[in-house]
């Protein structure tokens, strides 16, 4: 089976996890941690317990769509590698990829993640299970994998890029990203993108606040991994999780509120700060989207539109488009 499983390990080319950020989000006014410090080992295991809450309705609804839409994709596109930007669970490839398997005798899948042992686990299950499969993973950051990908094994790619995660990029993050994509691509390549969409609040507000508080466990979780990764002596419990939905900026807000003054240490990065009482931390944006206001930023960035797969409540959209 190994021989028919590549990975690559990216050298880092940016300053990511090193804490310089994290520095930067916390002198900053209002303060704001980066949100790719969520996922430690602990709060990868709080996010898949997230995606199983009835609250949390993106990651069932997304699920929904590629159950009904992945053979149309398919067929629509033909033979293609597919390659994944944030790998996760892989429920969602299982489904692209036995679509893919009626189109195409021999399947090839390249998950870039940052996690070179969460791509491990994942990738031994798929190849147990489709024995057509070769993968080639790119250990590193989307960024920076983007950059490395080798010439494609089929004739063209399907580049995935699911769960709203482009959500947590702000519109000029996005637009760059977007635009990167667009550029490392090949004539005729295709991009799908899960994106989850504007509702009323009464649906957006819980899937961030659940009943059993495992959302705001993983919003305290970064401060655990921070003192982790750091020597930190952030009380986790003195931070309180709140949520909002902003209308404007159409996104939910998640936030750690002090709740009392506090003097921080992280010891690794020789940085202090203080919280007054009340004080906010933005941890994370998760914006919501409008599909006419997407395909405009995705035709910006140089792409065909073909089609935004939904769900009959207009939740979530799959959208497809082609260079
Ligand atoms: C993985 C970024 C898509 O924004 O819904 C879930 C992360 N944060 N609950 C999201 C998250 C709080 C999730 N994304």
């Amino acid at each position: 089976m190994s021989d028919r499983l590549h990975l690559t390990h990216l050298p880092s080319l940016t300053t990511e996890r090193d804490g310089q950020d994290v520095i930067r989000g916390l002198t900053q006014q209002p303060k704001s941690l980066p949100s790719y410090y969520f996922y430690d080992a602990a709060g990868s295991r709080l996010f898949e317990q997230i995606c199983e809450l009835p609250e949390y309705y993106p990651t069932r609804t997304e699920l929904g769509i590629l159950e009904t839409a992945a053979g149309a994709i398919a067929q629509l596109t033909g033979a293609c590698e597919l390659v994944e930007l944030g790998s996760g669970s892989d429920r969602k490839i299982r489904l692209l990829l036995s679509a893919y398997a009626h189109v195409q005798p021999r399947l090839y899948y390249r998950p870039i993640d940052v996690s070179g042992s969460i791509l491990k686990t994942s990738a031994m299950a798929l190849l147990a299970d489709y024995p057509q499969l070769s993968i080639h993973g790119l250990v590193g950051t989307y960024q920076v994998g983007l950059e490395h990908l080798p010439p494609p094994l089929a004739p063209r790619r399907l580049l995935c890029f699911l769960g709203s995660t482009i959500g947590n990029l702000s519109p000029r993050e996005c637009q760059t990203l977007f635009q990167q994509i667009h550029r490392v691509l090949r004539d005729g390549d295709y991009f799908l993108l899960g994106v989850d969409l504007i509702k009323d609040t009464s649906i957006l507000l819980p899937a961030y606040n659940d009943a059993q508080g495992v959302t705001a466990a993983f919003n305290r979780n970064i401060l655990h991994h921070l003192n982790w990764r750091f020597q930190g002596n952030f009380q986790p419990e003195a931070f309180a999780h709140r949520a909002i939905y902003n209308p404007i900026a159409q996104q939910i807000e998640m936030y750690l509120d002090s709740q009392h003054t506090q003097t921080v240490t992280l010891a690794a990065l020789d940085f202090q700060c203080t919280f007054a009482a009340a004080e906010p931390i933005l941890t994370e944006i998760s914006r919501k989207f409008d599909l006419v206001a997407l395909k405009a930023a995705l035709t910006a960035a140089g792409f065909r539109w073909i089609n935004a797969f939904t769900d009959p409540q207009q939740w979530f959209a799959l959208c497809l488009c082609q260079v």
